[in-house]
C-alpha cells in the first residue's frame, strides 16, 4: 500500500493514523462481507485531480465548460457498467449506495406510495424500509420476511397477497444479511401482477454477478438494479442506478439524480468506477466471483460441523450469519470484540426474531469478498474458521488469544495483499 510519504511531512496527525490502518488491513484478516482491497489502479484514479472539477449534468450535457476529458471517464464507466450487467442503462453518479437507493424511490413514486422490502431483521437493509429512515416519513413500507430461517426460504405466497391487498408501486429484492439467493422470477411475477417496478438491490453481490457467479436479476425481467459499486464489484466506495431496458424509468432516474437529490458528481470517484469495471470485466475476474462462493461455503461447513446454527442454514453467497449466542451462548458483541483481538474483524449482527438488541444481537455475519482477493482458498478459509471457533471457545483466555494472533499473522504474511491491490 501507498506509503503516504507526502502526507506525512504534510500532516502528522493524519499519517499517523492512516499508517495504522495500512498496517491493520495487512496484518489482519478482513470478513467485514461489505469490504474488499480496491486495486491500486481504482485507488489511484479515486484520488486523482478530478477531485479539482465541477461536472453538473450529464457526458455531452453540463452546466460547466472543461469537460472534455470528464466526459471521456464518465461514458467509459458507463459503457462498462452495462456491459458487465447486461443493461440498457446505467448512472454511476450516486454518491452511496443509500442515495441512490432513495433517488430511484423520489423519480419512481409520489409522497405516500408505497413500496414492498425485505425486513431489516430477517436481512433486508435500513432503506428498504426500516423506521429508524427519514424515507419512512414520505414512503410507506410494507415488509416481507423469511417463512423459515432455517432455510431462508421467503414466503412468495405472503408476498403476493400483502402486495394484492397494499397495492406498492415498487417492489425491491435485495439484502445486507441473507445468504440465499432470491427466487427472481417469483419477485418479477408478482411485481408484474400488481402494477409494481421490481428492484433489486443487489450491492452486496454485485460482482457476484458480474463475475457470472450468481444469476442475473435482469435475466428474470427486474427493471433496475441499485448497487454500491466497493463490495464484491472492488471498486471505489460508491452508488450505480442500472435500468434495464425502459428509457423512461432511466430518463426519470438521470433527473432524480441530478438535479433532484444530488449535486456535481465525484468524478474522481466516477473514474476509479471506470477502473474497476474494466477490472471485472477480465475473465480473471470469474474465477474470483466463484472463489469467493466457495470460500463462504466451505466457512459455513466448519460452523455447520461445530454445531453452530447458520441462519438460511448455509450459504448460497459471499456470506455466512452464525447465531453465536443461540449456540455457544456467546453475544454478537462478545464475539465481534474477542476476534477482533486476534486480528479477524467482522461485525455483530442481529438474527431473525433476535429477542437480543441490535448493538449486542446474537449474531455474527462474515465473509469472504476480501480474503479471496488476498489469495486465500478453500484450505485458508476452514483453517480460517477453525481458528474463529477457538477464539470464541478461548475468549476469556488473553494468553491463549495472543497465540492465536500471531497465528493469524502467520496465515496473512502466507497470503500478503498481492501487489496490484496493495
Ligand atoms: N453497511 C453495509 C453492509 O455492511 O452491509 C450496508 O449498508
Amino acid at each position: 500500500m501507498s506509503d503516504y510519504q507526502f502526507i506525512k511531512s504534510q500532516d502528522e496527525k493524519v499519517y499517523e493514523a492512516l499508517a495504522g490502518e495500512v498496517l491493520r488491513q495487512q496484518t489482519g484478516v478482513e470478513l467485514i462481507p461489505s469490504e474488499n482491497y480496491a486495486s491500486r489502479a481504482v485507488r489511484e484514479a479515486n484520488g486523482s485531480i478530478l477531485t479539482n472539477k465541477y461536472s453538473e449534468g450529464y457526458p455531452g450535457k453540463r452546466y460547466y465548460g472543461g469537460q472534455e476529458f470528464t466526459d471521456v471517464i464518465e461514458t467509459l464507466a458507463i459503457e462498462r457498467a452495462k456491459e458487465l450487467f447486461g443493461c440498457g442503462f446505467a448512472n454511476v453518479q450516486p454518491h452511496a449506495g443509500a442515495p441512490a437507493n432513495i433517488a430511484t424511490y423520489f423519480a419512481l413514486l409520489e409522497p405516500g406510495d408505497t413500496i414492498m422490502g425485505m425486513d431489516l431483521s430477517h436481512g433486508g437493509h435500513l432503506t428498504h424500509g426500516h423506521p429508524v429512515t427519514y424515507i419512512t416519513k414520505i414512503f410507506n413500507f410494507v415488509r416481507y420476511k423469511m417463512k423459515n430461517p432455517d432455510t431462508g426460504e421467503i414466503d412468495y405466497e405472503d408476498m403476493l397477497k400483502v402486495a394484492k391487498e397494499t397495492k406498492p408501486k415498487v417492489i425491491m429484492a435485495g439484502f445486507s444479511a441473507y445468504s440465499r439467493e432470491l427466487d427472481y422470477e417469483q419477485f418479477v411475477k408478482i411485481g408484474r401482477e400488481v402494477g409494481a417496478v421490481v428492484i433489486g438491490d443487489v450491492a452486496h453481490i454485485a460482482g457476484l454477478i458480474a463475475g457470472g457467479a450468481l444469476k442475473n436479476p435482469f435475466d428474470a425481467g427486474f427493471d433496475v438494479l441499485l448497487t454500491t459499486t466497493h463490495k464484491t464489484l472492488r471498486g471505489p466506495r460508491g452508488g450505480m442506478i442500472l435500468t434495464r431496458e425502459d428509457a423512461d424509468i432511466a430518463k426519470k432516474i438521470n433527473k432524480e439524480v441530478f438535479p433532484g437529490f444530488q449535486g456535481g458528481p465525484i468524478m474522481s470517484n466516477i473514474a476509479g468506477k471506470a477502473v474497476a469495471f474494466k477490472e471485472a470485466l477480465q475473465p480473471s475476474f470469474k474465477d474470483y466471483a466463484t472463489q469467493v462462493i466457495k470460500n463462504a461455503q466451505a466457512m459455513a461447513q466448519v460452523f455447520k460441523e461445530n454445531e453452530v446454527r447458520l441462519l438460511c442454514g448455509g450459504t448460497d453467497n459471499h456470506l455466512v450469519l452464525a447465531d453465536v449466542y443461540g449456540s455457544l451462548g456467546i453475544t454478537g458483541q462478545e464475539a465481534e470484540v474477542s476476534l477482533d483481538e486476534v486480528g479477524i474483524t467482522l461485525n455483530k449482527n442481529m438474527i431473525a426474531d433476535d429477542p437480543r438488541s441490535p448493538m449486542d444481537p446474537s449474531g455474527i455475519r462474515f465473509g469472504t469478498p476480501a480474503m479471496t482477493t488476498r489469495g486465500m482458498k478453500e484450505a485458508q478459509a476452514i483453517k480460517l474458521s477453525e481458528i474463529m471457533l477457538e477464539t470464541l471457545q478461548n475468549k476469556d483466555d488473553a494468553q491463549e488469544k495472543a497465540k492465536i494472533k500471531r497465528r493469524v499473522e502467520e496465515l496473512c504474511l502466507e497470503h500478503p495483499i498481492p501487489e496490484v491491490f496493495n
